[in-house]
């Protein structure tokens, strides 16, 4: 206890009891630090050795074969622990290296254990082994701009999140000069190895620094980090070699917990539908996982939205014998009528609260953004190219954008006869609100990918929510069910008789739990016009009280909050999976750089089993390439993994919605995962999306359930 004496603010600040509360380190800082990770059994023998798996096949796109033809033949590689080895191979493990790390992209949480794991091997392996961390991602490569990292250093970080013992960058390699600038310092700091942890445009850049430096001797190895899970590999006959990218757990967790507490308060407060858009800039397995975590009411998955086919309009055209193409993929306005369908549902059984999900990436999903987008890409980067000027500092203004794009409606056909931009493109553009325009018209991130994070995604599909409400509840459909019992309550308390005045004013009073004004009465005018019709009321008698008061709780305010979850999970310590995860990428990278690879992918295959099955290898990174439009151009990346609408976790989530939807009497269904625990009271789980989609292979039951 701190002494009740008086004392001047310097001595407080002195006080040792004071600085320990307020100092820094806390214990659960120090708690994170002495967590000691479980380490894959192939690594506790003193030295590991790489063994090439034919089994493992990819189909290599023609343009990875030719821009990539040293490491495009490489194998997936087998990581084993053993105790001897030949005389060589132990020298080549154990001799001095100076290995660079380099973050590259968004925070995802582990990726300082991966730092630790390739220091501790490294350094087991030879002590005089410099490890060295380039600053702010790429451009620490491409500037030199090194530090070596000490063991005070990585300890001082081991299983905490962000990157910023180094910091990260979005820079990407792509020019011939930038290139030469980062081999360039390879070269300089006498690299033996570069390491690249990063997700799908970062090991594109590793697979290409790669190939640049084959014949300096300077491997590459990359790591799959992305909170957004979509690095998910696995080769041409279904065998998952790479179940998810570090951080996603993590990410999610983080997520759930706040959106389970959303889920806590709206039911609480019963007057609020919580909007919360996660992140994901395309893929939406943050949301599947979310879902999975915390049953919320409505989740939106974007590739299941892609997905979508309304047969009732390709009946229809079929009746006139033409065929509907626009009757494929779900288009803004009908998402905006399944959301709401939802919302009519609950509110119909009294709960006009709830919790909606929406990825953060799911306009890529809706045919006509998904062409916006493309053509303003398209004609971006055309005029980058024709006026050798960007674009957006040529038309700085929102205005001076539109009016380039007006221009160019008007402008006559090319010789192809097609116009990129058309009136009607113009029309439907302008239709839309200035912010989305101005979403819509971001600067691409320097890979070339549009920058979702930018876009108010939220605001778009509930200003079209909001708006089909207001018409829904002028038509009467959008109602507050009334719960009978208190119904009959309150007119027992005024002597009326409620099967007298029931049938008068509700659709279901027959047999309805809760009960529906007709749609008829939409106002006190019309609900008087009903009692008077019905006989219960004269034309000039008021409205009895406890019948306006019932009828005033049925009509409904559509109240939302929004919320954002991105930044905040990114930057969130490591869960045990996650910290386990990382520092076992680490330790498999050391082991792909001590035995040579380059171009590889560090992994650990069987994720979703116990530690004691995880399987370290080495995937190599150029067959997994294709060709993607960036920035109005087609390039060779590596290729992004979405959300499957056949995998197990989906087909379950799809299964559940009704289920969590709960627009039924009684409480919702909401599942609380809880805080993110290291090592303390509660064991901590794994992403529930790997765990069915790993375990329960398909739905006939191949394999089951592993503990
Ligand atoms: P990475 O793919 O680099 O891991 O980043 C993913 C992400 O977290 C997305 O979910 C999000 O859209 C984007 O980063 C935001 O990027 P920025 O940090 O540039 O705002």
């Amino acid at each position: 206890m701190l002494e009740k004496r008086h004392m001047c603010i310097d001595e407080w600040i002195r006080h040792p009891q004071v600085k320990m509360i307020t100092s820094h380190i806390n214990q659960e800082l120090k708690n994170r630090r002495m967590y000691k990770p479980v380490v894959c059994n192939e690594f506790s023998k003193s030295c590991t050795v790489l063994s090439n798996v034919d089994k493992y096949e990819f189909d290599s796109h023609p343009e990875a074969v030719k821009q990539l033809p040293e490491m495009i033949k490489n194998k997936v590689q087998r990581i084993s622990g053993v105790d001897r080895a030949a005389d060589d191979c132990v020298h080549n493990f154990t001799k001095k290296r100076n290995i660079g790390i380099v973050f590259s992209g968004g925070p995802a949480p582990g990726g300082h254990n991966v730092i630790a794991g390739i220091f501790d091997a490294a350094k087991k392996a030879n002590p005089e082994t410099k490890i060295l961390g380039f600053l702010n991602g790429p451009d620490g490569i491409i500037e030199n701009e090194v530090i070596e990292l000490t063991k005070d250093m990585v300890d001082a970080y081991r299983n905490l999140g962000g990157f910023t013992m180094i910091k990260t960058g979005r820079t990407k390699i792509d020019t011939e000069k930038k290139l030469s600038m980062a081999k360039e310092t390879c070269l300089e700091l006498e690299l033996d190895a570069l390491v690249v942890i990063g997700g799908d445009d970062s090991n594109t850049n590793a697979v290409f620094l790669a190939q640049e430096m084959v014949d300096d001797q300077i491997q590459v190895i990359g790591v799959p980090k992305t909170i957004d899970g979509d690095i998910q590999i696995s080769d041409k006959n279904g065998n998952v070699l790479c179940a998810v990218s570090f951080g996603f757990h993590t990410a999610a967790r983080a997520f759930a917990r706040e959106i389970s507490n959303l889920c806590t308060d709206s039911s609480s407060d019963v007057k609020y539908w919580h909007v919360c858009k996660v992140m994901g800039r395309v893929a939406s397995h943050l949301a599947l996982e979310v879902a999975l975590q915390t049953h919320a009411n409505i989740t939106l998955i974007g590739e299941d939205l892609a997905d979508y086919v309304d047969f009732k309009r390709i009946e229809e055209a079929e009746k006139k014998g033409g065929i509907d193409y626009t009757a494929y993929g779900m288009t803004l306005r009908h998402l905006s009528r399944v959301i709401c369908d939802g919302i009519l549902k609950r509110a119909a059984v009294g709960k006009n609260f709830g919790v909606i999900v929406i990825p953060e990436g799911v306009l890529e999903f809706i045919n006509e953004i998904q062409t916006f987008i493309i053509k303003l890409s398209t004609i971006i980067s055309g005029y980058n190219t024709t006026h050798d000027r960007d674009f957006h500092s040529a038309f700085s203004l929102l205005e001076d954008k539109l009016d380039y794009l007006r221009k160019l409606a008007r402008r006559p056909e090319d010789d192809s006869g097609v116009s990129i931009w058309s009136m009607r493109d113009d029309d439907l553009f302008n239709d839309i609100p200035e912010f989305f325009q101005e979403g819509l018209l971001t600067e691409r991130d320097s890979h070339g990918n549009f920058q979702f994070s930018q876009v108010e995604t939220d605001k778009i599909i509930m200003g079209l929510v909001d708006d089909y409400l207001n018409i829904l509840k002028e038509q009467g459909i959008y109602r507050i069910g009334i719960q009978r019992a208190y119904f009959e309550k309150a007119l027992t308390s005024e002597n009326m008789d409620h099967d007298t005045l029931g049938p008068a004013l509700f659709q279901n009073y027959a047999d309805g739990a809760y009960l529906l004004f007709k749609k008829s009465i939409i106002s006190l005018k019309t609900l008087k016009m009903a009692l008077v019709k019905s006989g219960f009321l004269r034309k000039g008698d008021n409205i009895p009280e406890s019948v306006e008061k019932i009828f005033q709780k049925s009509v409904p305010k559509f109240k939302t909050q929004g919320h954002f979850f991105g930044y905040d999970g990114r930057g969130n310590d490591p869960t045990e999976f996650d910290c386990n995860y990382t520092y076992n990428l680490g330790l498999t990278t050391f082991s792909l750089i001590a035995n040579g690879a380059t171009g590889q992918m560090a992994a650990i295959k069987n994720l979703e089993m116990d530690t004691a099955h995880w399987e370290p290898l080495g995937i190599p990174i150029a067959p997994l390439m294709h060709l993607e439009e960036r920035k109005g151009r087609l390039a060779l990346v590596l290729e992004k993994s979405l959300v499957d609408v056949n995998s197990t976790a989906f087909l379950i989530v799809k299964e559940l919605r009704d289920k969590w939807l709960a627009a039924v009497p009684g409480e919702d269904n909401y599942r609380r995962p809880g805080p993110i625990y290291l090592n303390k009271i509660a064991k901590e789980d794994k992403p529930i999306t790997l765990i069915l989609n790993g375990a329960l292979k398909d739905l006939s039951g191949k394999r089951t359930l592993v503990d």
